[in-house]
């Protein structure tokens, strides 16, 4: 939905204003998961702990980097800022969960293919810069090389040119391709795999559309469950190694090459 978010508050912060927000608050910065050996974790884990400020005038800079804030919580660190949007898509007939999440990233950086384990409808809304969307539907499984037990893929879409040859299914991917410009949303059915490019220092919103049948809301609450404990379970000592050596064996098996 092109200009659907171009009068919220968010498309009017300025990186001085989200700066004076933040303070001297510090957080810990995500990277690429590819680069860092977590290919088969759940959720990328920190590799800078920094000053928001600091990382914030980097995006402004456009200084390229494969620094992300990713599911980062800017209403607990920014409380001064209007971060209610939830009636803006009322005039849609959409009622969404006024839990914003949001995502930074500067140019160059990406956010590994997957699909949201909470099996829901997202609309993404973005500011700032522009950013790259790749989206395929469930059907693509495979032709992703989906990791067995996983919402991840063993590919890394940012070098695809380089991982192509040993990929081959890939050739036969179909899917949707997106540049959102500031003021933009996106609708991201649930179960669209999305593969995320900053081209420049930019952040966007995601918002979750509410579940509007007892079908949906059963297999929400059942993907919280298994999601939540699959996480906690992963901060276990050990659980993480097994589940990467579990899962590269399945992968195996599956696509007869390995991880
Ligand atoms: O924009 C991004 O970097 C990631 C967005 C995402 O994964 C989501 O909204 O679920």
């Amino acid at each position: 939905m092109r200009e659907f978010a171009q009068n919220w508050p968010a498309n009017n912060w300025s990186w001085d204003d989200l700066c004076q927000a933040v303070g001297t608050r510090t957080t810990g910065v995500r990277g690429s998961a590819f680069a860092n050996g977590q290919a088969t974790t759940f959720f990328p884990k920190p590799i800078a702990q920094k000053p928001i400020a600091e990382y914030f005038k980097q995006l402004e800079r456009n200084e390229s980097s494969d620094e992300r804030l990713f599911v980062f919580n800017l209403r607990a660190h920014a409380p001064g800022l209007e971060h209610r949007n939830a009636a803006r898509f009322r005039p849609l007939g959409i009622s969404v969960a006024e839990i914003p999440a949001y995502f930074f990233g500067a140019p160059g950086s990406d956010t590994r293919i997957h699909y949201d384990c909470d099996w829901i409808d997202l609309l993404l809304s973005h500011f700032q810069g522009q950013k790259r969307v790749l989206l395929f539907d469930q059907n693509q499984n495979d032709r992703l090389y989906q990791i067995p037990g996983t919402v991840h893929s063993a590919v890394d879409f940012s070098k695809l040119e380089t991982v192509a040859q040993r990929f081959p299914l890939l050739s036969e991917l179909e899917g949707y391709e997106v540049l959102l410009e500031p003021g933009d949303t996106l609708y991201i059915p649930k179960g669209y795999w999305h593969h995320i490019t900053y081209v420049t220092g930019s952040f966007s919103i995601t918002y979750r559309i509410w579940p509007k049948s007892l079908t949906e809301w059963l297999k929400t609450g059942y993907s919280w469950i298994t999601g939540g404990s699959d996480i906690l379970l992963n901060k276990l000592p050990g659980v993480a190694t097994w589940q990467a050596r579990r899962r590269a064996a399945a992968f195996l098996t599956k696509y007869g090459q390995p991880l």
